[in-house]
């Protein structure tokens, strides 16, 4: 019995040269086809290398990430769940990122702004213009002083030298990205929310996974009220159509870091102001008094030291997306 191989063109090729011939026109092809897809491939990189930047990465992959955000739309329609595990799993949360936080907040002097309110004069807490509000700040401590190193300090904050920072006279904006386009005009009327106003919400523990688009991901006890609970107490308006407004966006008091969400996220059951983690009220790095937690999505969208909170029909500005990640950031 022959094999396969045996039977190929047993008598197609009867002489040397029949078969060099062959071979040529094969190696012709293959070159042919070589050369072809190296120039498609080429050109492919050059496309990538060379082409406009779309949020400062290249077309190409510009439209694979927003494929991806389509599909994964599609496919869970942003509500998928993150698991959860046991409190025993979880872990202090290392401190990542300190935009917004390189001074310590005076957190009497916290306040929420909240713009896009519907009839929002009804609110006890309602004002003519909530960026009037100051937000104080303790003296900064030099951190590069080898006279003066960094210790604990067992003075309350309170009782230090105070700085106060007018939020319409201090500098915004100051950290890579820059200033925020989406940041409040002088003179934006909304409410100006204490701390008591959010935590009388339902208080929900939730232990979920943190992640971080470096490459590492920590276990944590959060606790707080859900963003959910949060938008049914304090309302969006309503547009003349009738449609809620697509948006919602976060910054810190004076505006340095701050991002942005589709609305309808915001109502996913596991997005949390956390007010605290691992059963204590949140640290000033970790974003005292409040900041947010999303487990679907990536670290950098959960903002520490929320200080606005405003409805918007206008896609939000964000920090990182300036500075070339994805803005839907969805894990
Ligand atoms: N205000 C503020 N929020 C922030 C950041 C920041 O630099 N400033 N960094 C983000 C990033 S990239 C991460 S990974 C997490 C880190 O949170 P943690 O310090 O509590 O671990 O905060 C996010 N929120
Ligand atoms: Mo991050």
């Amino acid at each position: 019995m022959s094999t396969p191989r045996d039977n190929v063109a047993p008598d197609r090729f009867k002489t040397d040269e029949e078969v060099l011939a062959a071979s040529r026109r094969y190696t012709r092809r293959s070159f042919l086809v070589a050369a072809l897809s190296g120039a498609l491939g080429y050109e492919f990189c050059r496309q990538v290398w060379y082409s406009h930047a779309i949020g400062l990465q290249p077309w190409p992959r510009r439209l694979v990430l927003q494929a991806d955000a389509k599909l994964s739309r599609l496919l869970f329609k942003d509500r998928a769940f993150a698991p959860t595990y046991p409190v025993s799993r979880s872990v202090p949360l290392r401190v990542n990122g300190h935009i917004g936080l390189k001074t310590d907040l005076l957190l009497e002097s916290w306040r929420l702004q909240l713009v896009g309110v519907e009839d929002a004069h009804r609110f006890d807490r309602f004002v003519p213009d909530v960026t009037a509000w100051e937000y104080k700040y303790a003296e900064p401590q030099r951190r590069d002083d080898p006279d003066n190193p960094v210790v604990a300090d067992p003075t309350p904050v309170a009782a230090k030298d105070v700085r106060v920072e007018r939020a319409g006279k201090r500098d915004r904006g100051l950290e890579e990205a820059g200033k925020s386009y989406s940041t409040l005009a002088a003179g934006t009327p909304g409410l100006l929310l204490t701390l008591a106003d959010i935590t009388k919400l339902p208080k929900h523990e939730m232990v979920t996974e943190f992640k971080c688009i470096e490459g590492w991901s920590e276990i944590v006890h959060w606790s707080g009220v859900r963003m959910a609970d949060f938008l049914d107490a304090y309302p969006p308006a309503r547009k003349p159509d009738g449609s809620l407004p697509r948006y919602v966006y976060m910054e810190t008091p004076n505006g340095d870091y701050y991002v942005g969400y589709d609305l309808h996220i915001c109502r996913h059951p596991q997005m949390l102001l956390v007010t605290e983690m691992a059963g204590k009220p949140l640290s000033q790095v970790h974003g005292a008094p409040i900041r947010l937690h999303a487990p679907m999505k990536y670290g950098y969208k959960q903002i520490k030291r929320i200080g606005l909170i405003a409805y918007t029909d206008s896609k939000p500005d964000d920090y990182w997306t300036k500075l070339g990640y994805d803005w839907y950031a969805g894990i």
